[in-house]
């Protein structure tokens, strides 16, 4: 009885629905730009060359290859990292440094303890200013590595290394920017959901205050097992699309190394200008929220049942105007 109950338990907190990530073989990259990318849906493609990189990138190579470059690392005592709540630290090392510890999974020189977690999201070299790009930051390794012609190059962002410890999780969060995420070194389970499921994610910006998305609390969440999940397990030598605005968390399986790729879907001018990370909403979205912050202060003026009404009133508002109206 006791093990019956809490099966039904560890179900009733998972997503009602869970569909799988297409993975397709051999696609082109013209047939990925004609006919998949303008369905803006995940997709994994597998089998394309990414170039020598799967092969060569052991351990000793990429020491060999980038040792010296200072990186900065988040590192956590726990494997599931939480923006939100900054469960971790940042620490600078030496690339060739942080790929021998984030390999294996217990360290004698560690910050603080022996089985901490290590992730690398590469920056800029000058982080407020510049831009993440391997090419230019790696030069000896990105020899390696075939960025596949699934975009046109004139819409390239930025290109970043993903390094992460065994085990290590990366919070649920959306990016503004078409996405090309290249698995190198690892399996990587990727679980996504889409952007019309976002009133069910508890959002804080751009992440989602739901870090354990596999054994959700449903006292604190009880909308998210509303949510589909999408998931796919990706390889060494995979490229997951992420189309702009979908959520995404991913864990490591194994001690992993990725490169991804961000490239502008919209015109140039609607993104933010200063925003070397490529994570800010489009300006008009900026000054969209800003008019909402408003609305909501007129009404404050009014008692709370009246409040509550007009709230409903602007929601139903924005559904009607905004939302599409043909969603699977
Ligand atoms: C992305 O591709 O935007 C990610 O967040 C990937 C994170 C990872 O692979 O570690």
């Amino acid at each position: 009885m006791a093990a019956a109950e809490s099966l039904k338990c560890f179900r009733c907190n998972l997503p009602k629905k869970t569909k799988q990530v297409p993975i397709l073989k051999d696609v082109t990259a013209e047939l990925f730009q004609k006919e998949l990318y303008p369905k803006r849906r995940p997709v994994v493609l597998r089998g394309f060359d990414i170039g020598d990189c799967v092969e060569k990138w052991t351990t000793e190579y990429l020491i060999a290859n980038a040792g010296n470059k200072q990186v900065n690392v988040h590192v956590s005592s726990t494997h599931q990292m939480d923006f939100i709540n900054k469960n971790f630290l940042y620490r600078t090392l030496p690339f060739g440094e942080l790929v021998k510890r984030a390999s294996k999974e217990i360290n004698e020189d560690y910050f603080i303890s022996p089985d901490e977690k290590y992730y690398l999201r590469s920056l800029g070299d000058d982080p407020r200013k510049s831009v993440a790009d391997v090419r230019q930051q790696f030069p000896h390794l990105m020899k390696d590595l075939n960025i596949p012609p699934l975009f046109p190059a004139e819409n390239f962002f930025s290109s970043v290394f993903r390094i992460a410890s065994k085990s290590c999780q990366l919070w649920t969060h959306y990016d503004v920017m078409d996405n090309i995420l290249m698995q190198i070194r690892g399996h990587k389970k990727v679980v996504l959901f889409s952007p019309q499921d976002a009133h069910f994610l508890y959002l804080k910006g751009d992440k989602s205050e739901v870090l354990d998305i596999d054994d959700v609390n449903t006292q604190n969440f009880p909308l998210f097992t509303n949510a589909t999940r999408y998931e796919c397990l990706l390889e060494p030598g995979d490229i997951i699309f992420i189309p702009a605005l979908w959520f995404h968390n991913v864990i490591s399986e194994e001690f992993g190394v990725a490169v991804n790729v961000f490239w502008k879907h919209l015109d140039s001018s609607l993104y933010c200008q200063k925003d070397p990370y490529g994570n800010k909403d489009p300006v008009a979205v900026i000054s969209a929220f800003q008019i909402v912050d408003r609305a909501v202060k007129a009404l404050e003026c009014l008692p709370k049942e009246y409040q509550d009404f007009y709230g409903r009133m602007l929601v139903s508002r924005i559904e009607k105007k905004c939302y599409l109206k043909d969603l699977e």
